[in-house]
């Protein structure tokens, strides 16, 4: 039986200027219009039509500026991006405070088992680099070993990144849907 989401529901976090806007904005066929507001992509994964809708999390200002407001608009993600630069340090060494927030106001107790991606971008700016490869993957393996790649978002088709994402999304709801099925059936013997 299939359980993919028709819509799926993307965060994407980070730091000011690592690239959010570039990254949501690739593709995308709506605009902007508002506060906390979301760009929608079209992609195939396997074969089927899929929709993901893009969140840019430093949209919303006042919207969400209290936990609690935060807390609730977090629940109703999907997934989450976490982008830095890889010509920032400041910016990578803020993913640990950003996955913190995201992770305990969204409930997450297992990082593992939720679609949450790390990203490296501007992978263009080599020479500028300040965070390597090997520091980031590091840190993303003793985070959960969350998944993690580098790209540019201003030259390179972010649709690898989306299609991953999806598939984690997947396979949750597959895991979800299997759990609540185990437990109806033990009702229906008991
Ligand atoms: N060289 C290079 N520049 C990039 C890339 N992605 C984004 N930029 C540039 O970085 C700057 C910031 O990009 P934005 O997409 O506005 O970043 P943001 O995260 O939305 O920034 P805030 O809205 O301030 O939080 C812009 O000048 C972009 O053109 C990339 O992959 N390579
Ligand atoms: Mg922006």
């Amino acid at each position: 039986m299939s359980t993919s989401k028709k819509e799926i529901k993307i965060l994407v976090l980070g730091n000011p200027g690592v690239g959010k806007n570039t990254f949501i904005g690739q593709g995308s066929y709506k605009k902007f219009t508002g506060v906390a507001d979301w760009l929608t992509r079209r992609l195939s994964v396997e074969g089927k039509l899929r929709t993901v809708k893009l969140w840019n999390g430093s949209q919303g200002g006042e919207r969400f500026s209290s936990l609690g407001n935060r807390a609730e608009f977090y629940k109703s993600f999907d997934g989450c991006i976490l982008l830095y630069d890889i010509t920032s340090t400041n910016s990578f060494s803020a993913l640990e405070s950003w996955k913190n927030e995201f992770c305990i106001l969204r409930g997450i107790k297992d990082v593992t088992r939720y679609p949450l991606l790390i990203v490296g971008n501007k992978l263009d700016l080599e020479v500028q680099r300040t965070v390597q490869y090997h520091e980031a993957a590091e840190w993303c393996l003793q985070n959960g070993n969350l998944s993690f790649q580098e790209i540019s978002a201003n030259s390179s088709p972010v649709d690898p990144i989306l299609e991953e994402i999806i598939r984690s999304v997947d396979i949750l709801d597959q895991e979800s849907l299997k759990i609540n099925q185990e437990k109806t059936c033990k009702c229906l013997i008991f």
